[in-house]
């Protein structure tokens, strides 16, 4: 049977998908490209997903889907033994999917800007208070989930949720883990358990050396 295919990167926020795809032990076939960095990658992905964007999945069937929350949010939900979201009968299933939602759009939807300003308008002279500003207003996303939140082993309860996966990822991009650890008190030692889990060690050492945070 064909895999799935992943066009993805290093450090991105593919990241979180192809951590699901391996906890599931689901095989897949990567075109790797940086495409905040590099035009050519965003070329590359451009015929499957006009917003330019990683990560794009395409499935054996040739259906194509974007948009990492609700990848994610599919995956878990079709390997239901691997309980990696609350059912939908589960109690725990709207705060996830309220979650999710926000990393995605009130979070992960703000990197967009980083790589050119003028794609809000801005002059490049005023790249620094730009990124900045974006990095305070994730910084102050972060504070409000984690107010809301009582993690326990991890964020919704004592089982790993895609939700888990997806904070540990983005929480590595800017403004950085250790803004991170500041604004979300709480989250903190969740992301820290998935970054030591040890079924994603080989994982995240190829994939996002913590180190490489972006
Ligand atoms: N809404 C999308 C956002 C995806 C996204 O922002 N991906 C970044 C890489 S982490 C990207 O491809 N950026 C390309 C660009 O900046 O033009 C999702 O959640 O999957």
């Amino acid at each position: 049977m064909t895999n799935l295919t992943v066009y993805g990167a290093q450090a991105s926020g593919s990241i979180a998908v192809e951590a699901a795809l391996t906890l599931l032990d689901i095989p897949y076939d990567l075109i790797e490209g940086a495409t905040w960095a590099d035009a050519s990658a965003r070329d590359r992905v451009a015929g499957s997903n006009p917003m330019r964007q990683i990560p794009t999945i395409i499935h054996p069937s040739g259906e194509i889907m974007t948009e990492s929350a609700a990848i994610l949010i599919d995956l878990a939900d079709r390997h239901p033994k691997a309980k990696l979201a609350p059912a939908i009968d589960d109690p725990k299933r709207r705060q996830f999917l309220r979650w999710m939602v926000y990393v995605s759009s009130a979070i992960y939807a703000l990197h967009w800007i980083k790589p050119d300003v003028g794609r809000i308008g801005a002059p490049a002279s005023a790249r620094d208070a730009v990124v900045n500003a974006v990095h305070d207003r994730i910084a102050f996303c972060w504070q409000n989930m984690d107010a809301q939140l009582t993690p326990s082993t991890y964020l919704l309860g004592d089982d790993l949720t895609v939700l888990d996966l997806y904070v540990t990822v983005v929480s590595r991009f800017g403004p950085w883990r250790p803004r991170f650890y500041e604004a979300a008190p709480k989250m903190s030692p969740i992301v820290r358990r998935v970054d030591h889990d040890p079924r994603l060690q080989g994982f995240w050492a190829a994939r996002f050396p913590l180190e490489q945070e972006t």
